[in-house]
């Protein structure tokens, strides 16, 4: 028996139309361009080239962005299935191929569709951190993202024409609705769920938006009222930090010194309200006191303004070292922390002492630090 192949024509639904596709398709660009931009900036400041330079002030300025970044990606889900919807009648369209650039044409929507894809729902298990593959998520998660904008902007240029069709003013599609769904009502539910999973996700972020976001599972919660990614037992420091023989040394062309922590609480005092952004999406903001760099170096005879490379108690982890750019050991913000919300740091957050600077990401703030190297 042979199953019969629909026609690209009897695809009559409204969802289908040309309006349709290109209003959606406005709505992605929009939040994929988002998603890009917000992802490079975090990607280049994990890794900075020689000629990038990434400002301590506004200290919120990460934790916007890279909520933006999954706030986008989120959106995009329901966008990129209901643009799918829209044009899968046209995979029926035959013949196949008409010509070598419609042949082109289709072979970059498909590199499109599955770039996409997969950066939406590797980013999507990165949030609920589950690692179901076993390649190194920002690398991979990375390149793709090359892979997919480009796509993106081939795709854009290739139908404008359409899009400007699609947009104009005179409408020469009827608003027909045989199966009952007119345009308007496609694209309203459309709307309405991309704003649900936008607001049952943003509260990982937002404050306000805290008791509303079902799915923002970290934030508020932990010990001292901030979120742990990595706990002192997961990472294996729990004797190490609980030594007494631990101590902080700290390493510069003025030779080496070490501290207690006796000593570093001896020391002048800063306090901060610095907020947790993590790379997740998940921010928090919170009261750190500690020693700052700028008066940590000078008690070691160095000078702020140096970069410093920073090593944790914790061995093999990806996340156990930090450069400090010299924007930040400078910045009096930038501490090195020995409390948290009034209290003596928690294991969990980097007892006895962490890093929290202004303006960055939540991998960079380093736990369980052991060495400061200028
Ligand atoms: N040594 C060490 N420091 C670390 C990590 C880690 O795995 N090991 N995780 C980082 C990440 S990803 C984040 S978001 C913050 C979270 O800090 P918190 O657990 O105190 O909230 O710690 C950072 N510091
Ligand atoms: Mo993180």
């Amino acid at each position: 028996m042979k199953l019969p192949v629909p026609k690209e024509e009897s695809f009559t639904s409204a969802a289908h139309s040309e309006r349709v596709t290109a209003r959606i398709g406005l709505a992605l660009a929009v939040t994929f361009t988002t998603c890009f931009v917000t992802g490079l900036i975090s990607h280049l400041i994990q890794h900075p080239p020689g000629w990038f330079f990434w400002p301590s002030s506004p200290v919120w300025l990460y934790r916007v962005t890279q909520g933006a970044h999954v706030i986008s990606g989120i959106a995009s889900i329901p966008l990129l299935l209901a643009k799918l919807w829209s044009v899968y009648p046209k995979l029926f369209g035959r013949p196949l191929v008409r010509s070598l650039p419609h042949a082109l044409e289709r072979l970059s929507i498909l590199v499109l569709s599955a770039s996409a894809f997969f950066e939406l729902l590797t980013g999507l298990f990165n949030v609920a951190q589950n690692y179901p593959w076993n390649f190194y998520f920002p690398e991979v998660h990375y390149a793709v993202a090359w892979i997919a904008i480009g796509s993106v902007l081939v795709h854009i240029a290739v139908k404008l024409p359409v899009v400007r069709r699609a947009l104009s003013k005179v409408d020469t599609e009827p608003e027909l609705a045989r199966d009952g769904l007119s345009r308007r009502g496609f694209l309203r539910t459309t709307w309405l769920t991309t704003g649900v999973a936008v607001v049952a996700t943003a509260g990982a972020t937002v404050p306000f938006l805290r008791g509303v976001s079902t799915l923002s599972w970290r934030s508020g919660k932990g010990p001292q009222r901030v979120p742990v990614n990595r706990s002192a037992a997961g990472a294996a420091v729990i004797p190490a930090a609980l030594s007494p023989d631990w101590r902080l040394e700290v390493v510069s062309a003025k030779g080496t010194k070490r501290f207690s922590l006796a000593e570093l609480t001896a020391l002048p005092q800063t306090t901060a309200e610095l907020p947790i952004a993590c790379v997740e999406g998940w921010s928090q903001s919170a009261t750190w006191t500690g020693v700052s760099f700028p008066d940590l170096l000078k008690a070691a005879g160095s000078e702020p303004g140096r970069d410093a490379s920073i090593t944790s108690l914790e061995k093999n982890g990806i996340y156990a070292t930090s450069v400090l750019p010299g924007e930040h050991t400078k910045d009096a913000r930038t501490l090195l922390a020995l409390r948290l919300n009034g209290e003596v740091l928690d294991l969990d957050h980097g007892y006895p002492c962490r890093v929290i600077a202004p303006n960055r990401p939540g991998v960079l703030q380093t736990k369980w630090v052991s060495g400061v190297r200028v």
